[in-house]
């Protein structure tokens, strides 16, 4: 047991913060105390924009009240539930309003706590799928380079992250990759680039390989957000749709980013007009208050597992934590929030704004492309030689004593404010950051 009585109160070493150069931080921390709407509040007192709603989550905002008031009230009355072979109310409530919003065909929710265990929960339903319609040797998961599903093993064996990879081991097998889309044509397209849809043609290639028989499903992200907004170009998820379909393969769009009004429709689907088969989910689900994620699949999925004795559980998985009372609250909040407050629409209507201001940045040093999507954009600046990310992780401090959050992979910036921004909050942002760009080394 350590010994507690000799402890610095503030001792940051016990936290092994994820994905942070922990030392680098414990020597210089950046601390948030507070937030309200647009702004986090540093513990040296200072205002921060939020340019990137948290990590991609807070689409309505801090310290939303509606969904403050959620959350107390739920604590209050029904604080904790068990998920298995007992429900609450709240749970099948939000299943239904995702439903709702979700684009047709899409039924049935299975709850999560993060975007991780929505992936995981969704390669494993594939395999299921294929297995309880006597088509057991469809186990195969085709992933695409670059792409982000986070960071458990199914995840990461999909994923097209080297470092995410590199230390871990074996990771799962049976799985390809496919060529990711971002390709030189499209530098400094506004919205969906034109060039690249036949980079979808790569599937067939990969099915002969290892015969549709053997493949379970596909897994992408409709726009790649983790490894720097890597748009899907024209005509390229229509395609991967029609091969999968072809060949009996399940496709899943990971909507964990793309998922609730960040592209200024419902959903990625929504937004590029493609249904897939499995849709995960996370982040804006709950607006990032409290952990929850959902896998929402078609009935024809769904109903494959609804067969045999009725007293049989028909899926061997779960999660203690799954519809969470006190998440459910927060994701019917959120979803109300959304909705009455039409946050959605309101990301549509500034797409433009945002993407002229965005591309405004053009010409400024360092910056080598820039690209927009909804209410989503990303700054690429050529990287210091032998010195990659260094660059861009000289801008996200800068901005962050310039008083904006963003954030950085590579040397590429990636910005996704909250959906409540107005004008006045895309000129501060990128004023801002136009700043940090020019005096950038
Ligand atoms: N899928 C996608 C598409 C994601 O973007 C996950 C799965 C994993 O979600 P969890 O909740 O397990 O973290 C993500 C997460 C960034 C950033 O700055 C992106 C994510 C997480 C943290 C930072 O790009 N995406």
């Amino acid at each position: 047991m350590s010994d507690r009585t000799n402890i610095a109160p503030n001792d940051l070493s016990a936290f092994w913060m994820p994905f942070t150069a922990n030392r680098q931080f414990k020597k210089n921390p950046r601390m948030f105390v507070a937030a309200d709407g647009m702004y986090y509040t540093t513990a040296d007192g200072r205002q921060v924009l939020d340019g990137t709603s948290g990590l991609w989550c807070c689409n309505a905002g801090h310290n939303q009240p509606r969904i403050v008031e959620a959350i107390a009230k739920q604590a209050g009355e029904l604080d904790y539930a068990p998920a298995f072979q007992m429900g609450h109310p709240k749970a099948f409530e939000l299943a239904n309003r995702l439903v709702d919003m979700t684009p047709d065909g899409m039924d049935h929710v299975f709850y999560t706590n993060s975007g991780s265990e929505s992936v995981e929960t969704a390669l494993k339903i594939a395999i299921a799928y294929h297995r309880a319609r006597g088509e057991g040797t469809r186990t195969r998961l085709i992933g695409r380079e670059r792409g982000y599903h986070g960071v458990n093993f199914g995840g990461i064996s999909v994923g097209g992250i080297g470092p995410n990879r590199k230390t871990f081991g074996t990771l799962l097998n049976g799985v390809d990759h496919m060529p990711h889309t971002h390709i030189p044509e499209n530098v400094f397209t506004r919205g969906q680039p034109e060039h690249g849809a036949e980079i979808a043609d790569e599937l067939e290639k990969i099915v002969a390989l290892g015969d549709a028989s053997n493949i379970a499903a596909v897994i992408v992200e409709p726009m790649a957000g983790s490894t720097g907004v890597l748009l899907p170009p024209k005509g390229y998820l229509d395609r991967l749709r029609a091969i999968t379909k072809k060949h009996g393969i399940l496709l899943i769009f990971d909507e964990v980013i793309t998922g609730f009004g960040r592209l200024g429709s419902a959903f990625g689907a929504d937004h590029y007009g493609v249904t897939p088969d499995i849709m995960t989910t996370a982040k804006g689900l709950t607006n990032g208050v409290i952990p929850m994620g959902a896998v929402i699949t078609s009935s024809e999925i769904h109903d494959a597992f609804m067969d045999g004795p009725e007293n049989m559980i028909e899926l061997f998985h779960g999660y203690t934590y799954s519809g969470n009372p006190i998440a459910s609250a927060a994701g019917l909040a959120t979803l109300e929030t959304y909705k009455e407050d039409g946050l959605f629409e309101n990301a549509r209507d500034l797409a433009g704004y945002w993407e002229d201001a965005l591309h405004g940045l053009r010409g400024l040093p360092h910056v080598i492309d820039i690209r927009n999507e909804g209410l989503i954009g990303a700054v690429e600046l050529s990287p210091i030689e032998g010195a990659p990310t260094k660059r861009a992780f000289q801008a996200f401090l800068d901005a962050y004593d310039a008083g904006i959050l963003i954030r950085t992979t590579g040397d590429i910036i990636a910005l996704s404010p909250p959906l409540i921004m107005n004008k006045s909050h895309i000129d501060e942002l990128i004023g801002k950051l136009a700043d940090v760009l020019k005096n950038l080394d």
